[in-house]
């Protein structure tokens, strides 16, 4: 049977490698898409190009942007894949504060690029994934776990963008019969992670901590709740979505709950720091009990504007319809991101 193709935006990143990885392994042949960088950029897909047999032909890497419309629509026509999927975005929530107009151009309008592509090329075989987010839930009742139902009200440039997004796919799906698809995907962290969010952060520096190679981790809100998944499981929903029957919206997430202090807590016992914890708002502190030093401080510069409290996603569709469930529980994500850091210092 002849290979499919698939067109990755956002390949370099979390996402995109593991995607790339998962692909590779249902025999697909991937064209990824990087972007120019003064510094290297591939650390989480040199192994597939390491490992790969060359001769096989199925992994090519194009330069290109999501924010130049030229290039992704050559791309595109040029490539004519079955499948794009739309992983590129400037995707820090905090980040979206600083740089919120680049964050649109690329998180909001990339999407529109690709979906106006396809439109053009009249590529009416091509399925489309859209990287849609949990941050779109925004500002949610706690308690409550989130479906596909539930209304957005999102806190962020960033959110707004992937709202965005969100309409766009279902627009184009809508008005012009392409199989444009959302997945609404809760937070998903790996050892691959990117190191300024908030679970890679914490694993890098409390593993380093207990090395004695880093003395203190300095955080924002401790008391936001999260429902963090493992990005292996996350990708295979991905491709599910675009293997289902008819184009669809579907959230994945684990149905798990867990403060950002619950996180440190798990992590700081599996590596045998005894933490106290004192004092309440900026001035809290972590102690480590057996140094009797401060390793963890509050510091306010890590606060958002506008804050996302509470995210529990219900994937009740995806489990039923998709036959999709995450196979890693919160504890062996968090096994498998310690065990990456102490590796890397043996
Ligand atoms: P990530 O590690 O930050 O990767 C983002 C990717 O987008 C990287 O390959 C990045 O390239 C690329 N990119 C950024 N700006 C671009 C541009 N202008 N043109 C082309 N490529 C660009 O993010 P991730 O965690 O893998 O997430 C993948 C997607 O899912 C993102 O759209 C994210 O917003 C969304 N999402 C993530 C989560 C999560 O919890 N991880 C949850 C829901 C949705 P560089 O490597 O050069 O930076
Ligand atoms: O923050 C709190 C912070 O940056 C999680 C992206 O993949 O998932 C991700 O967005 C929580 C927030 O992820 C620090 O305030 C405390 O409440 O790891 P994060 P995020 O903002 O949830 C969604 C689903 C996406 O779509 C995004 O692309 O942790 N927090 N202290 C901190 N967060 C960070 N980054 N750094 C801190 O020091």
């Amino acid at each position: 049977m002849k290979s499919k193709k698939a067109l990755i935006f956002g390949i370099t990143g979390q996402d995109g490698s593991y995607l790339a990885e998962f692909l590779l392994k249902k025999n697909y042949v991937i064209h990824g898409v990087k972007r120019r960088s003064s510094s290297a950029n591939t650390e989480r897909i040199d192994h597939i190009f390491d490992s790969i047999n060359f001769k096989s032909k199925n992994f090519f890497i194009h330069y290109g942007d999501i924010t130049d419309s030229s290039s992704t629509l050559g791309l595109i026509n040029k490539i004519k894949p079955d499948e794009i999927y739309n992983l590129a975005a400037q995707s820090h929530v905090r980040v979206s504060f600083d740089i919120p107009e680049y964050t649109a151009n690329s998180t909001a309008l990339g999407s529109l690029r690709i979906l106006e592509a396809i439109k053009n090329l009249n590529l009416s075989d091509t399925k489309y994934y859209q990287a849609s987010s949990s941050e779109m839930f925004g500002k949610q009742t706690k308690g409550k776990s989130q479906n596909e139902k539930t209304p957005f009200h999102p806190m962020s440039i960033y959110g707004v963008s992937k709202v965005f997004s969100y309409h766009t796919t279902i627009y184009y799906r809508e008005a012009f019969g392409i199989f444009a698809c959302n997945g609404i995907l809760f937070n998903h962290e790996s050892p691959r992670r990117g190191p300024t969010f908030v679970t890679k952060k914490i694993v890098q520096a409390l593993v380093r901590i207990k090395l004695k190679k880093q003395l203190t981790l300095s955080l924002g809100n401790l008391y936001a709740v999260r429902d963090w998944g493992h990005a292996k499981d996350y990708v295979e929903s991905m491709w599910k979505i675009l293997q289902y029957k008819k184009p669809d919206d579907w959230v994945i997430a684990t149905n798990e709950e867990m403060t950002v202090k619950e996180f440190i807590n798990i992590c700081a016992k599996k590596l045998d720091i005894k933490l106290i914890w004192k004092n309440k708002g900026i001035k809290e502190i972590g102690i480590d009990k057996n140094t009797n030093k401060i390793i963890i401080k509050i510091d306010k510069k890590y606060f958002r504007p506008g804050e996302v409290d509470y995210l529990k996603g219900n994937y009740y569709k995806a489990k039923k319809l998709l036959k999709w469930s995450p196979k890693y529980k919160s504890n062996d994500l968090i096994n498998d991101m310690i065990k990456y850091e102490l590796d890397l210092h043996e």
